[in-house]
């Protein structure tokens, strides 16, 4: 037990500073003991999840952090303030690349670095003072942890939704590794620099496009997501409607005809098959186009040399979609000739294309250039004919016509034998029904989604539980052997993953047959860890994987906060994992984040030399001059350009270590900055003016708490202590309402406005039951943003009882509603003053205040009111005319 809170005030009578160091360690230390945070288990309150996504530990927390965790924190102590039964944990998303790399280059096991760098960053979050259950945490490096996911994965694994496939990846020949389509840059590996290649490699897969239509339905569930993050998703999915068209082939070049040598048939002249969305615009063809990695553009190129160096040309090229984009559009005529589908005679030439991903759809299309910018610049780079089909609304026939922009909207078919007069969407229908008579299409769907890929040829990460077999194939490791475990002794001296090299790790005897066989090397994406975390944390301990009866009770996640950088893949893969999982009946939830809140970034201004380099805040003075910024380098002098303010970055050097903001203004001076300057979810441009108010504040409030006398004053100004009283209960139903929606800096707003207040009645009101009662409401509300403080406070005021166990300020309604309102007064439509009206005033008495106010008199002076329009509560105005 700590001794009784002695402030020097009591002693001495004068106040003093607030001492934030001695207040964090002092009240860190009442909670720890008290178990304050541990999760509440089976109790009869309402349940309330609170995570923030899980850090990687990187070695230190960053403003990014601070901001993140805070929030959630916020709302964890709120929710428990308000009889919630609340669950917060806190763990480490700790396997991945950086780690391996830091042991390639200090020669460590990764292990250690990542160890060690959670725990300093444990260290400073508990610094932070965050309501978080610490029993609960855990590492998803812990073999405990991905012990349990490799038994998660066989139970996919025999459910049929993990499989494994060849497919062609990005090869980083330096790095040896694959690469996701988003770290080739130009060309080239994002760490390497190398050529990117690509390669035919065996991997495994989870088939998350089993799902698409059930993850595009559920963001209809989501009415506490963001709707841009649900659209980027809906849009990441990507359902499209269409058909595949069969093309049958008119003429081929010898070599494509020849018999195999078994008597197989010969599939190089089978009908070539396309995806589109717009058969209507069929009869508008002019060529079709296949991928480079298209079997058909294969096989021609091991006859050809020109279309082999195509092909290998285009493969160099980026592979992600917005890089095809950007790409000028080229091909090489195949020497194909199909034949249209509606018309026999008539044929089109077949092109291998650098546009058409292998993909997508089937990896070929049909170019209609009228219908589509890609198609038009292809045909006019080739002179092919471009014959427009669908008239735009508004556009007569005989004057339309397609000169270098495609039009890709809707409008009336014409040029299209059958099809004309009719709508696209009518047309679309039309034109797939005529395909599946002739047998010439089918009506599909298509998603854009592609099942997930989740090998690595990597060490740190978790080990596929997978043994091969030449005799049984790949065989389940038995659950009784998991965890497979990470070897300890590895090296990293040579490029590529050290599993494959380890002498003895991957050598075993196959599970079925007992022969000689070898252990899966490939490591689990780290996506997949982070996929089922959330789940874990509801019973850590568990020796299932989940502890159902637990999952059932806290999941979903009641609010979950994080970046929106995530938006996509680690919120799909983590909504698909848990309906897998729910379908396996080992969780009972279908979407696993029923709130969801994506923070801005923290931003600071940028500064660097003439000669370009980027200088960090501490060595920089800001010289202010009337009209520009202008900034000095403390260590030389020298003058620098001041920078627009961006996101934190370490390669531009404007960060703000977090450690030293702790030490010099506190840890809730921290918070509070951080979430006091701009909405939630709009970034944060850090100040040192900012962070310096926001000590200020903490300081005035300790100042107000540490001036007000242990005895009871009588009250002399009744009317005044009745104001108090009402702006405190009216204060409590701001901020309540502030934090119930994430409108935190609105909160904090009214914060600063009733401190404000307390202190111009200081001296009328001191030592009154009046200011006694705002004060404790007052700590009440700042304690989830500055729970150090408001424990010090209540402390100070003599309160034994933790205020993070005492319940939410309440406030009674009557008081906190405004007795008087502000009614805009105008004159013929123009704001000319403001009158304050009692709250329920009908339109009589309106009218009566506002002709007897002093400026509403003024300006009717010498006029003549011809209408007196009020609407009680929103406006009044005097429609008036100039006596004569
Ligand atoms: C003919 C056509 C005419 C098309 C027209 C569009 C406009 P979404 O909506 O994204 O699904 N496409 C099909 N497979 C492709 C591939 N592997 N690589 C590149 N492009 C491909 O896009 C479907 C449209 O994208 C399809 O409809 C096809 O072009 C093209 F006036 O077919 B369309
Ligand atoms: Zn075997």
């Amino acid at each position: 037990m700590l001794p009784p809170l002695l402030a020097p005030s009591v002693m001495n009578n004068q106040t003093s500073r607030y001492n934030a160091k001695l207040a964090e360690s002092r009240q860190q230390k009442r909670w720890e003991e008290a178990g304050c945070f541990l999760t509440p288990e089976g109790g009869d309150a309402p349940k309330y999840y609170v995570l923030e996504m899980f850090p990687y530990p990187s070695g230190k927390i960053h403003m990014g952090h601070v901001r993140n965790y805070t929030m959630g924190d916020v709302v964890a102590r709120f929710k428990k303030a308000l009889g919630f039964d609340v669950l917060h944990p806190m763990g480490w998303d700790a396997f991945g690349m950086p780690a391996e790399n830091a042991a390639i280059e200090r020669k460590t096991h990764p292990k250690s670095w990542t160890y060690d760098n959670i725990s300093n960053m444990r260290h400073q979050l508990k610094a932070l003072g965050l309501s978080i259950d610490w029993t609960r945490e855990f590492a998803t490096c812990d073999p405990d942890y991905y012990g349990h996911q490799q038994a998660l994965f066989l139970k996919l694994f025999e459910r049929g939704l993990i499989y494994r496939r060849e497919g062609v990846v990005n090869w980083d020949p330096i790095d040896q590794t694959v690469l996701a389509n988003e770290q080739v840059i130009d060309g080239r590996g994002w760490r390497s620099g190398a050529l990117v290649e690509k390669k035919r490699l065996t991997q495994w897969f989870m088939r998350i496009t089993q799902y698409a239509d059930e993850l595009i339905e559920g963001l209809e569930t989501l009415d506490r997501w963001p709707e841009k993050v649900k659209l980027m998703q809906y849009n990441w999915i990507g359902k499209s409607r269409g058909a595949h068209i069969w093309w049958d082939i008119a003429e081929a070049p010898d070599f494509l005809k020849v018999e195999t040598p078994n008597g197989e048939p010969n599939h190089a002249t089978d009908p070539i098959e396309v995806f589109t969305t717009r058969p209507d615009t069929l009869f508008g063809a002019s060529f079709l186009a296949l991928a480079p990695d298209h079997p058909l553009t294969q096989t021609i190129a091991a006859h050809r040399p020109d279309v082999a160096a195509f092909v290998a040309e285009s493969s160099r090229a980026g592979t992600s979609e917005a890089e095809i984009e950007k790409l000028e559009k080229i091909g090489i005529d195949l020497g194909i000739k199909v034949r249209h589908p509606f018309a026999k005679e008539w044929t089109l030439p077949v092109y291998a294309a650098n546009f058409v991903l292998s993909t997508y759809g089937s990896g070929a299309i049909f170019g209609s250039p009228a219908g589509d910018q890609r198609d038009l610049d292809f045909a006019r780079k080739y002179n092919l004919p471009v014959k427009p089909v669908v008239l735009p609304p508004d556009e007569d026939a005989d004057n339309y016509s397609i000169e270098d922009k495609a039009y890709e909207g809707s409008g009336t078919i014409y040029n299209s034998d059958f099809l004309n007069g009719l709508n696209t969407d009518t047309a679309i229908d039309v034109a797939t029904s005529e395909l599946v008579k002739r047998m010439a299409g089918k009506e599909t769907i298509q998603y854009r989604l592609r099942d997930w890929g989740i090998s690595r040829q990597r060490f740190w990460g978790c080990p596929i539980p997978i043994i091969h077999c030449d005799d049984c194939g790949a065989v389940k490791v038995p659950e009784l052997d998991l965890p497979v475990r990470l070897p300890d002794d590895v090296s990293f001296e040579k490029p590529g993953n050290p599993l494959e090299f380890h002498p003895t790790w991957k050598l075993v005897s196959c599970p079925m047959c007992q022969k000689p066989a070898r252990r899966e090397t490939d490591t689990l994406d780290t996506f997949v860890d982070s996929s089922w975390y959330f789940a874990r944390f509801t019973d850590p301990k568990s020796a299932d994987p989940i502890n159902l009866v637990a999952a059932n009770h806290w999941l979903p996640v009641d609010q979950y906060i994080g970046g929106i950088e995530h938006a996509v893949l680690h919120l799909l893969y983590a909504r698909f994992i848990t309906r897998a999982l729910s379908d396996e009946g080992l969780l009972s939830v279908r979407e696993p984040f029923a709130g969801l809140f994506t923070q801005g970034m923290l931003t600071h201004e940028t500064y660097r030399t003439e000669g370009g380099e980027w200088v960090e805040p501490f060595d920089v003075e800001i010289i202010s001059t009337n009209r520009t910024k202008s900034a000095k380098r403390l260590s030389t002098g020298e003058v620098l350009v001041v920078g627009d303010s961006e996101k934190m970055s370490k390669s531009k050097k404007n960060t703000i270590s977090p450690e030293d903001i702790f030490d010099t203004y506190g840890v809730d001076a921290a918070r509070l900055f951080v979430l006091s300057d701009s909405p939630p979810e709009r970034d944060v441009q850090w100040s040192t003016a900012g962070i310096e108010g926001s000590w200020r504040f903490t300081q005035r409030v300790w100042a107000e708490v540490d001036s007000f006398p242990s005895v009871d004053n009588p009250c002399t100004d009744e009317a005044l202590a009745h104001e108090l009283r009402k702006a405190a209960h009216k204060c409590a139903k701001s901020v309540t309402d502030g934090l119930s929606h994430f409108k935190f800096n609105a909160a904090i707003a009214k914060l600063y406005e009733f401190l404000n207040l307390m202190r111009q009645t200081e001296t009328a009101l001191c030592g009154t039951k009046a200011k006694r009662e705002a004060l404790f409401i007052f700590i009440g509300l700042i304690a989830p943003f500055t729970p150090h403080l408001a424990e010090q406070c209540a402390e100070r005021l003599g309160e034994s009882e933790l205020l993070a166990l005492k319940p939410w300020p309440q406030y009674d309604p009557i008081l906190a509603t405004d007795d008087h309102y502000v009614l805009p007064v105008q004159f013929n439509g123009k704001k000319r003053a403001e009158l304050s009206i009692p709250v329920g005033s009908d339109i009589k008495q309106i009218e009566e205040y506002a002709l007897a106010n002093e400026t509403v008199s003024r300006y009717l002076n010498g006029q003549n009111i011809i209408k007196t329009i009020i609407v009680p509560g929103r406006i009044l105005n005097f429609v008036v005319k100039e006596t004569q």
